[in-house]
């Protein structure tokens, strides 16, 4: 392959910086590279240096190339699927039953929602999930909750900032009085301090549809408990989700991940829009999203897939539960690095 030829003395302008990286990219070697610098007077010492330090920065073609440039081309193939969607229907696909085969074939891996119906399993934890049962069962017992969300804007991205440690039946007192608060909320998040107590519930495999390993389920499932009213705030999750509605109904919005470059997302896996307060002017972008909307019922369980944005309000005291362990790949935060600030 030939190499660029550049005339100019001194190595540290733009035009040699420039001509090692365009070189790079196409794949010439070091030592071809070395020899036309050498050529055009530049100290070997000082070239290979200078070589060796474009490709640690990134300059090789097929690893991270010109990253604005690659990101571009990224944003240009979101763009384009965006587009499609937004010609799709915003109606999610409902089923009442399905087959694991479909269910992989045409939701999983596909990366497309689905309400279940016909969550027939719940029946086995109903009564122990009765509010009367929880109270008798577990009301003494010191809980982690969420708590102190209404003075804090985004108590969802400072959710550990926001645990608290109470004793259950007053925090089952606030949830069941009738006014919608969302400033108490027991959430996944506070799943790790809470699955001594609620172990019966999110280490049994019992409730667990078809759909779901039951084999490989401990750890694998997280409660949510809260009054009317509870918000949780728009985001998108690192691993494929099913959120399982136990007693009481929520409101879902969702979209999926083709909108990254409409949702300003500034942090981890967060963004300041609020699908409940759209502010168009601060947000505009988000206008050209196809957002779904659906209610989820008692007994009704909605496939949320990886990526996929979604805000999620309850519309009466509501018990939820998501679960994690499906048949198939689910390690998606593995691979994940961007956990803070990307804005
Ligand atoms: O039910 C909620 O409040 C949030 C559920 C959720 O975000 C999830 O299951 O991923």
């Amino acid at each position: 392959m030939e190499s660029e030829s550049v005339r100019e003395q001194n190595p540290f302008t733009k035009g040699w910086v420039e001509w090692i990286r365009k070189n790079l990219e196409l794949e010439v070697s070091a030592s071809a590279m070395t020899e036309a610098m050498v050529r055009d007077g530049i100290d070997k010492t000082i070239a290979e240096a200078m070589i060796e330090t474009a490709r640690l920065l990134g300059g090789e073609s097929g690893t991270s190339g010109n990253s604005t440039t690659r990101a571009a081309k990224m944003e240009w193939i979101l763009d384009s699927l965006a587009r499609s969607d937004r010609a799709r229907s915003s109606e999610i696909q409902t089923k009442k039953s399905i087959s694991n085969e479909e269910f992989y074939e045409s939701f999983y891996f596909s990366n497309e929602p689905l309400i279940l119906t016909g969550w027939d399993e719940v029946k086995a934890i109903r009564d122990d999930l009765s509010w009367n049962a929880l109270s008798k069962r577990y009301g003494e017992e010191e809980v982690e909750i969420q708590e102190g969300r209404n003075a804090d804007q985004y108590y969802e991205r400072n959710s550990n900032e926001h645990k608290s440690v109470v004793k259950f039946r007053e925090f089952l007192d606030r949830v069941l009085r009738d006014d919608e608060d969302n400033d108490v909320y027991l959430t996944a998040n506070n799943g790790k301090r809470n699955d001594e107590v609620f172990s019966s519930i999110t280490n049994s495999n019992r409730w667990m549809p078809d759909i779901l390993d039951r084999e490989n389920h401990k750890g694998k499932a997280f409660l949510w408990i809260g009054p009317k009213g509870t918000v949780t705030q728009l985001h998108h999750d690192l691993t494929n989700n099913l959120l399982l509605q136990v007693s009481g109904s929520k409101s879902v919005k969702l979209f999926p991940p083709c909108y990254f470059t409409r949702i300003y997302n500034d942090f981890h896996c967060y963004t300041g829009f609020d699908c409940d307060h759209p502010d168009y002017e601060r947000f505009p972008l988000v206008e050209e999203i196809n957002m779904r909307e659906c209610i989820l019922e008692e007994g009704q369980a909605l496939f949320l897939p990886v990526g996929w944005w979604h805000q999620v309000r309850s519309l009466s005291p509501s018990i939820s539960i998501t679960a994690v362990n499906f048949h198939h790949y689910n390690r998606f935060p593995d691979q994940y690095t961007t956990h803070w600030d990307i804005s």
